[in-house]
Protein backbone atom coordinates (compact mmCIF):
# COMPACT_ATOMS: atom_id res chain seq x y z
CA UNK A 1 0.00 0.00 0.00
CA UNK A 2 1.61 3.46 -0.57
CA UNK A 3 0.47 6.36 0.92
CA UNK A 4 0.83 9.80 -0.09
CA UNK A 5 4.54 11.52 0.64
CA UNK A 6 5.23 13.58 3.72
CA UNK A 7 6.16 17.24 2.25
CA UNK A 8 9.23 17.50 4.79
CA UNK A 9 10.39 13.90 3.01
CA UNK A 10 9.20 14.55 0.17
CA UNK A 11 11.10 18.05 -0.19
CA UNK A 12 14.20 16.36 1.21
CA UNK A 13 14.01 13.79 -1.87
CA UNK A 14 13.96 16.09 -4.43
CA UNK A 15 16.96 17.76 -2.88
CA UNK A 16 18.98 14.59 -3.22
CA UNK A 17 17.83 14.88 -6.45
CA UNK A 18 19.17 17.48 -7.58
CA UNK A 19 22.55 16.94 -5.94
CA UNK A 20 22.91 13.60 -7.51
CA UNK A 21 21.97 15.51 -10.85
CA UNK A 22 25.72 17.03 -11.41
CA UNK A 23 24.99 18.40 -14.40
CA UNK A 24 22.16 19.97 -13.64
CA UNK A 25 19.97 18.36 -17.16
CA UNK A 26 16.93 17.70 -15.32
CA UNK A 27 17.40 13.59 -14.70
CA UNK A 28 19.93 11.31 -13.57
CA UNK A 29 22.14 9.56 -15.40
CA UNK A 30 25.50 7.30 -15.52
CA UNK A 31 27.38 10.73 -17.10
CA UNK A 32 26.39 12.06 -13.60
CA UNK A 33 27.68 9.63 -11.78
CA UNK A 34 30.99 9.63 -13.62
CA UNK A 35 31.00 14.05 -12.96
CA UNK A 36 30.96 13.13 -9.36
CA UNK A 37 33.32 10.37 -8.52
CA UNK A 38 35.52 12.84 -11.07
CA UNK A 39 35.19 15.45 -8.76
CA UNK A 40 34.78 13.45 -5.33
CA UNK A 41 37.90 11.87 -6.28
CA UNK A 42 39.89 14.93 -6.62
CA UNK A 43 39.45 15.10 -2.52
CA UNK A 44 41.71 12.48 -2.47
CA UNK A 45 45.06 12.49 -3.62
CA UNK A 46 45.33 12.12 -7.17
CA UNK A 47 48.29 10.56 -7.35
CA UNK A 48 46.88 7.66 -5.11
CA UNK A 49 45.98 5.32 -8.09
CA UNK A 50 44.70 2.76 -6.02
CA UNK A 51 42.09 5.03 -4.43
CA UNK A 52 41.09 6.03 -8.21
CA UNK A 53 40.65 2.67 -9.17
CA UNK A 54 38.39 2.49 -5.75
CA UNK A 55 36.40 5.32 -6.94
CA UNK A 56 36.11 3.86 -10.55
CA UNK A 57 34.42 0.86 -9.17
CA UNK A 58 32.78 2.93 -6.67
CA UNK A 59 30.74 4.90 -9.22
CA UNK A 60 29.67 1.99 -11.12
CA UNK A 61 28.30 0.29 -8.28
CA UNK A 62 26.25 3.78 -7.08
CA UNK A 63 25.60 4.34 -10.48
CA UNK A 64 23.56 0.53 -10.96
CA UNK A 65 22.19 0.82 -7.83
CA UNK A 66 20.48 4.38 -8.50
CA UNK A 67 19.37 4.20 -11.83
CA UNK A 68 17.68 0.68 -10.20
CA UNK A 69 14.81 3.92 -10.15
CA UNK A 70 14.66 4.11 -14.03
CA UNK A 71 11.10 2.49 -14.31
CA UNK A 72 10.67 3.03 -18.31
CA UNK A 73 14.10 2.33 -18.59
CA UNK A 74 15.19 4.78 -21.08
CA UNK A 75 18.68 5.48 -19.44
CA UNK A 76 17.70 8.68 -17.64
CA UNK A 77 16.14 8.92 -13.97
CA UNK A 78 13.83 11.36 -13.96
CA UNK A 79 12.48 13.24 -10.64
CA UNK A 80 9.18 11.30 -10.77
CA UNK A 81 10.75 7.94 -11.18
CA UNK A 82 13.26 9.37 -8.55
CA UNK A 83 10.58 9.74 -6.16
CA UNK A 84 8.20 6.88 -6.78
CA UNK A 85 11.40 4.27 -6.50
CA UNK A 86 12.34 6.21 -3.11
CA UNK A 87 8.73 6.48 -1.60
CA UNK A 88 8.74 2.76 -2.34
CA UNK A 89 11.82 2.00 -0.29
CA UNK A 90 10.82 4.70 2.67
CA UNK A 91 7.62 2.31 2.30
CA UNK A 92 9.45 -1.35 2.75
CA UNK A 93 11.53 0.41 5.34
CA UNK A 94 8.55 0.91 7.48
CA UNK A 95 7.69 -2.53 7.37
CA UNK A 96 8.61 -5.02 9.85
CA UNK A 97 9.03 -7.34 7.44
CA UNK A 98 11.12 -5.42 5.06
CA UNK A 99 11.89 -7.02 1.88
CA UNK A 100 15.59 -9.17 2.34
CA UNK A 101 16.13 -7.92 -1.33
CA UNK A 102 15.53 -4.40 -1.01
CA UNK A 103 17.35 -4.16 2.43
CA UNK A 104 20.89 -5.72 0.39
CA UNK A 105 20.34 -3.37 -2.21
CA UNK A 106 20.62 -0.38 0.04
CA UNK A 107 23.12 -1.81 1.96
CA UNK A 108 25.11 -2.26 -1.17
CA UNK A 109 24.32 1.34 -1.82
CA UNK A 110 25.60 2.68 1.44
CA UNK A 111 28.58 0.51 1.31
CA UNK A 112 29.51 2.33 -1.58
CA UNK A 113 28.68 5.65 -0.42
CA UNK A 114 30.21 4.98 3.10
CA UNK A 115 33.28 3.92 0.79
CA UNK A 116 33.54 6.79 -1.27
CA UNK A 117 33.06 8.88 1.86
CA UNK A 118 36.30 7.41 3.73
CA UNK A 119 38.43 9.53 2.05
CA UNK A 120 41.72 7.89 3.79
CA UNK A 121 39.96 4.37 3.78
CA UNK A 122 40.47 3.12 7.33
CA UNK A 123 37.31 2.03 7.99
CA UNK A 124 35.54 5.78 9.66
CA UNK A 125 34.30 9.08 8.46
CA UNK A 126 36.34 11.16 10.38
CA UNK A 127 35.36 14.72 10.85
CA UNK A 128 37.46 16.91 7.97
CA UNK A 129 36.30 13.84 5.54
CA UNK A 130 32.47 14.55 6.60
CA UNK A 131 33.04 18.16 6.60
CA UNK A 132 35.19 18.40 3.42
CA UNK A 133 32.02 16.07 1.47
CA UNK A 134 29.32 18.66 2.64
CA UNK A 135 30.85 21.59 1.55
CA UNK A 136 31.54 19.83 -1.55
CA UNK A 137 27.95 19.66 -1.87
CA UNK A 138 27.33 22.87 -0.79
CA UNK A 139 26.80 22.59 3.10
CA UNK A 140 28.87 25.62 4.84
CA UNK A 141 31.43 24.86 7.46
CA UNK A 142 29.60 25.23 10.34
CA UNK A 143 26.26 23.51 9.62
CA UNK A 144 28.67 20.62 8.63
CA UNK A 145 30.91 20.36 12.11
CA UNK A 146 27.50 20.62 13.90
CA UNK A 147 25.94 17.48 12.31
CA UNK A 148 29.00 15.96 12.21
CA UNK A 149 29.08 16.08 16.30
CA UNK A 150 25.65 15.00 16.38
CA UNK A 151 26.21 12.06 14.40
CA UNK A 152 29.22 10.63 15.54
CA UNK A 153 30.96 9.08 18.50
CA UNK A 154 34.64 10.09 19.61
CA UNK A 155 35.09 11.68 16.50
CA UNK A 156 34.20 9.13 14.49
CA UNK A 157 31.44 7.63 12.31
CA UNK A 158 31.10 4.19 12.16
CA UNK A 159 30.24 1.91 9.35
CA UNK A 160 27.33 0.72 11.26
CA UNK A 161 25.97 3.40 12.09
CA UNK A 162 26.66 5.64 8.84
CA UNK A 163 24.36 2.61 7.54
CA UNK A 164 21.67 3.28 10.81
CA UNK A 165 21.37 6.72 9.91
CA UNK A 166 21.16 5.85 6.01
CA UNK A 167 18.15 4.20 6.27
CA UNK A 168 16.37 6.03 8.82
CA UNK A 169 17.39 9.46 6.48
CA UNK A 170 15.72 7.24 3.93
CA UNK A 171 12.27 6.79 5.99
CA UNK A 172 11.86 9.87 8.26
CA UNK A 173 9.50 11.94 8.28
CA UNK A 174 10.86 13.53 11.82
CA UNK A 175 12.89 17.19 10.67
CA UNK A 176 13.80 16.90 14.38
CA UNK A 177 15.15 13.36 13.53
CA UNK A 178 19.13 13.02 13.79
CA UNK A 179 19.06 11.43 10.21
CA UNK A 180 18.01 14.27 9.18
CA UNK A 181 20.48 16.96 10.29
CA UNK A 182 22.35 16.99 7.05
CA UNK A 183 20.99 16.82 3.87
CA UNK A 184 23.55 16.27 1.76
CA UNK A 185 23.09 12.52 3.82
CA UNK A 186 23.83 10.75 0.36
CA1 LIG B 1 21.86 14.92 -15.24
CA1 LIG C 1 13.54 6.95 -17.04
Amino acid sequence: MTTSPNPFWNDKMKHLFYLYDVDGDGSITPKDFEILANKLSSLVGQEDEQRREDYANARKTLCQEIMRADANQDGKVTLEEWLDFHKHLADELHKPDTNPEILEQLSQRINTTFNMLDLNHDGYIARDEWVKTCQFFGVDQTTAEKSFQQLSKEDKLEEDRAKHLFFEYLKSDDPNHISNCCLCFL
